[in-house]
């Protein structure tokens, strides 16, 4: 029996974000707004070629004991991510070089001062005598015979190749009309937060304990690598997360700077701290994307897709990162590109490739991105070959309704939804038909117009099976929460997930609400300190609102089952007979305020039932039953205004049809959604971390990479479909990443309606002015 919810505050409600009053008056606390007395700053020498031998770390003697290398630190271990996935090759990254540098960027050394100025300064004075080596730049050509490699002892450059084949592909090919062949390209990106890396270590010599205020999406698991890495007892390292300025992927990470910051203040016994400025950021956090797809599509007269052959290239960069490796890019792609659709063979050979660059991870999308934009694009062109309308072609492949729930061709369980409703409602929301008669108007002013769309799946909250088919060293399968109520009725529930952005201190407060009829007000949220909450993996993957909303409510439910029974104690009624609203326990004659139950729990022993222990203080794990996770599902679409003379492109229109099941906060969600598209614009159009023939990264700053601002974001129209899952508490589902999955693809294929009549087509991102350009200049030449 779930609580009422008379005041509107629980599960559906749009209440406004609690953690907002303190934002919106700049009383947030950051890890850069903490200060320490006699706390030291750290800047590193970095690598300044992208391949070499380390030959001398030669230190000025004014600053000597004011630089650290790695002979300062013989006892630290390397940081090595090796997934459980046959064939993948063992390496070792030490946090500082020591004799080999692999990316330009790379720590070499950390200067130490009572400012970042003086340790700017120190560190430019530093000088690392590397021996360049011929780089490995392009991921492709790393596979190919003769490529200098980055590991001699590997034999070449990749991490693993993995071939998988689904259903029969050459009875696939023989039985096609049409083959549509494609290279597609999704450039390499990084995540940029408003608030870069940032951490503080402090040394408690009274608990025996190094503090370490970082951001991190996932302390618990974060602790687990640190711990290890410095050779300490998991109980002498705490982490704390403070309030933190976005993730995106990027903070589940464990860092070398990271390391190296803790590692000294354990040796010196000092604060010391290290904030990234974006240079640093955008050379040395991980990067994200970078995938080439080559793919052979299959299809019938009708462009239904008989069959799939595609290779994968992720490129993983120099270093496996701690904990998913790049891998992890490398199995979402192939699990991912089918699509929500009916493919009836698959084959897929991939590599996950080293090269002289920063390690590749997690981006808001993980791998789906590019999965989308290469199936996406396919079914538009399957189509032109046809010579049918994508729209319709697109419907026709869809998994039906029906079909519901389905198993895909990769093993992934779509558990329920509409597809083809949210491709029809987006198409309506963008106003489709009047798009194309807009088309056969033409524009006064020259430009080309088009509309293109973006369907996908985004599994969410996937269990354990999932993550050990992933190989990945730590399970993330469950989540957990403590819920405590203290001696005044008021709650504290402590959880593994770290909120930095997602509005959880708001929605697990409305899940309190919901099963306690507790005013969320009362309730405060404590995440993202591992000496408070039970261990928790932390937020990513689109995990939190299901797999912690799960926790919080069972946790809930647990404390209300003891609550009813000290208050039907003491009312001498039945407990079955009690409702919980407003605060306090409802029976046949009167009622009892929380803080009457609470106070009887720590303080009236006398006055608890015989048999029941002091306390009100519950902690319970949860998982939803389905592995491979509950899929989310949206359509996007996209209008474009291509200028075919200068290459610009416009986004004029955008809209969203997405499908989370039951939304906890609608307004969250909302906002979720815009956050994800915006980003998903600044993969389609803007963001690129090119690399020139060395190896040297030529976008390290905000002026070279380009983010899309507000006059790039179109108002964007928001569609909701509500099917419930029968997986999860209340049905919901997660869709924290969805918004940045299909922009690319859907304004691909916009931007290929567009240029229809032209013979142009973009299969690479980001479509800037000068690839729109040379793409129409091609079609021009044939
Ligand atoms: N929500 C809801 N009802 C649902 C599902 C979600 O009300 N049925 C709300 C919840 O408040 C939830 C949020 O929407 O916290 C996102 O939901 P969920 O899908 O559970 O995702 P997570 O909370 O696990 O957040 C992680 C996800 C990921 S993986 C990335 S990357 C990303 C994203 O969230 N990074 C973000 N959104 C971000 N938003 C901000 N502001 N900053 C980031 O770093
Ligand atoms: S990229 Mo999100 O942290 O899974």
């Amino acid at each position: 029996m779930t609580a009422e919810t008379s005041t509107g505050k629980g599960v559906g409600a749009s209440v406004r974000r609690k953690e907002d009053r303190r934002h919106l008056r700049g009383r947030g606390q950051f890890v850069s707004d903490i200060r320490m007395p006699g706390m030291l700053d750290v800047a590193f020498v970095r690598a300044s070629v992208a391949h070499g031998i380390v030959r001398d770390i030669v230190v000025p003697d004014e600053y000597r004991g004011q630089v650290y290398t790695a002979r300062d630190f013989p006892d630290l271990k390397p940081i090595v991510a090796v997934p459980k996935i046959d064939g993948f090759k063992y390496s070792e990254h030490p946090a500082l070089a020591t004799d080999r540098v692999r990316f330009a960027g790379e720590p070499v050394a950390m200067a130490v001062g009572a400012t970042r100025a003086i340790a700017e300064d120190i560190a430019d004075a530093v000088y690392a005598d590397i021996e360049e080596l011929p780089a490995v730049v392009d991921t492709v050509a790393a596979t190919l015979p003769g490529a200098p490699l980055i590991r001699d002892e590997w034999g070449d450059n990749l991490y693993v190749e993995r071939r998988a084949e689904f259903g029969d592909l050459d009875a696939a090919r023989r039985a096609a009309a049409v083959t549509v062949t494609r290279e597609y390209r999704m450039n390499r990106q990084s995540a940029v937060p408003l608030e870069g890396r940032a951490i503080l270590a402090v040394w408690d010599e009274r608990l025996e304990e190094l503090c370490v205020y970082t951001g991190s999406q996932s302390p618990h698991q974060t602790r687990v690598g640190m711990a290890h890495v410095l050779g300490i007892d998991e109980r002498k390292l705490r982490l704390i997360t403070p309030d933190m300025g976005g993730g995106f992927g990027a903070k589940r990470v464990l860092y070398p700077e990271e390391l190296m910051v803790a590692a000294l203040a354990l040796k010196l016994k000092r604060p010391v701290r290290w904030l990234d400025d974006k240079r640093e950021h955008l050379l040395s956090a991980i990067h994200c994307r970078e995938h080439c797809h080559k793919v052979t599509a299959y299809a019938d007269a009708r462009g239904r897709i008989l069959g799939l052959d595609v290779q994968v290239y992720v490129d993983g960069g120099a270093y496996s990162h701690w904990p998913n490796s790049p891998f992890m890019e490398t199995g979402m792609a192939v699990k991912n590109i089918p699509g929500p659709y009916l493919i009836g063979a698959y084959r897929c050979h991939s590599y996950t490739v080293a090269t002289n660059k920063s390690p590749i991870g997690a981006y808001r999308g993980v791998a789906r991105p590019a999965a989308c934009f290469t199936i996406e694009r396919t079914i538009d062109e399957v189509a032109h070959a046809v010579g049918r309308e994508p729209y319709q072609v697109r419907m026709e492949n869809m998994v039906p309704e029906s079909a519901m729930p389905h198993r895909s061709i990769t093993g992934l369980v779509f558990d329920c939804g509409n597809y083809a409703e949210s491709v029809r409602r987006a198409a309506e929301l963008v106003g489709f038909d009047e798009v194309r008669r807009r088309q056969r108007r033409a524009e006064p002013d020259g430009r080309l117009i088009g509309v293109g769309f973006g369907a996908f799946t985004e599994q969410t909250a996937h269990g354990c099976g999932e993550w050990v088919s992933r190989g990945t060293p730590v399970i993330p399968g469950y989540e957990s929460a403590t819920a405590r109520m203290l001696a005044d009725g008021s709650l504290i529930l402590m959880v593994g997930i770290v909120s930095h952005g997602q509005g959880l201190e708001t929605t697990l407060s409305q899940i309190a609400h919901q099963e306690l009829g507790i005013d969320p007000a009362r309730v405060a949220v404590r995440h993202g300190d591992t000496q408070v909450s039970p261990f928790g993996m932390g937020t990513f993957a689109s995990r939190s609102m299901v797999m912690s909303g799960g926790a919080v409510a069972r946790a809930c439910r647990g404390l209300r089952d003891k609550m009813r029974l000290i208050a039907a104690h003491a009312m001498r009624a039945d407990p079955a007979s009690l409702e919980f609203r407003d605060g306090r326990v409802h029976g046949p004659s009167g009622s009892m305020g929380f803080d009457e139950i609470g106070r009887i729990a720590h303080l009236r022993q006398e006055a608890l039932p015989p048999g029941v222990e002091p306390l009100l203080d519950f902690t319970t794990t949860y998982e939803p039953a389905v592995d491979t996770g509950v899929f989310t599902y949206a359509t996007h679409a996209a209008v474009v205004a291509v200028d075919p003379d200068t290459g610009k492109v416009d986004v004029l229109d955008y809209a969203c049809v997405e499908d989370c099941g039951t939304m906890i906060n609608p307004m969250i969600v909302d906002g979720q959604v815009i956050g994800g598209i915006a980003q998903g614009i600044g993969t389609a159009l803007y963001e690129e971390i090119p690399f020139d023939e060395n190896g040297q990264p030529l976008a390290t700053t905000l002026a070279d990479y380009l983010l899309p601002g507000a006059p790039e974001i179109p108002a964007i129209k928001l569609g909701h479909m509500h099917t419930p899952t029968p997986h999860t508490e209340y049905g919901m589902k997660g869709m924290g990443e969805g918004g940045a999955i299909p922009p690319p693809a859907a304004i691909a294929n916009a931007v290929r309606d567009a240029l229809l009549k032209l013979g142009a087509e973009l299969n690479e991102t980001p479509m800037t002015p000068r690839r729109v350009r040379a793409a129409v200049a091609a079609a021009q030449q044939r």
